[in-house]
């Protein structure tokens, strides 16, 4: 009698798993379909792939550098760069900033606690450079600009 309940109870459960299972399926299914919409939706070309964003940077003039230790920046050819210059420079020493190459251009001279920003969207690949003209050798760093 004991062991006729258990067998039943034991059938239930077989049954409920069994009916759980297609419930599953249908899950890992939408998963896979889920993902699939993803990598579609990356090959029909998001703008952040290709260039063609906003990329802002923050430059800080002090101690006679750029951020430090004048890093190199990077950006995807097409994309438009906000340069954002700030001169934090403690004493009374003003800094510019050009970029050189093709279509380069440049700040008027930014004194201490004044920010300038220049914006420039490069049409050519390569490596450009960024530095302040008032003082060559110290402040010089590359600008790369993907293809
Ligand atoms: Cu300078």
């Amino acid at each position: 009698m004991a062991n006729g309940v258990a067998a039943q109870e034991m059938a239930g459960i077989a049954r409920g798993i069994g009916r759980r299972r297609p419930v599953v399926l249908l899950g890992a299914a939408a998963a896979v379909l889920a993902a699939a919409a993803v990598v579609l939706g990356m090959a029909h070309g998001l703008p952040a792939l290709n260039g063609g964003r906003t990329v802002e940077i923050a430059l800080v003039a002090k101690n006679l550098k750029f951020n430090d230790t004048n890093p190199p920046l990077e950006v995807r050819r097409g994309d438009s760069l906000r340069l954002v210059v700030r001169n934090a420079e403690p004493t009374g020493i003003t800094h510019d900033v050009i970029i050189s190459g093709p279509g380069g251009l440049r700040t008027t001279p930014i004194v201490p606690g004044e920010t300038q920003v220049l914006t420039f969207k490069p049409s050519h690949a390569g490596v450009y450079h960024y530095s302040c003209s008032l003082h060559p050798g110290l402040m010089d760093g590359r600008l790369i600009v993907r293809p």
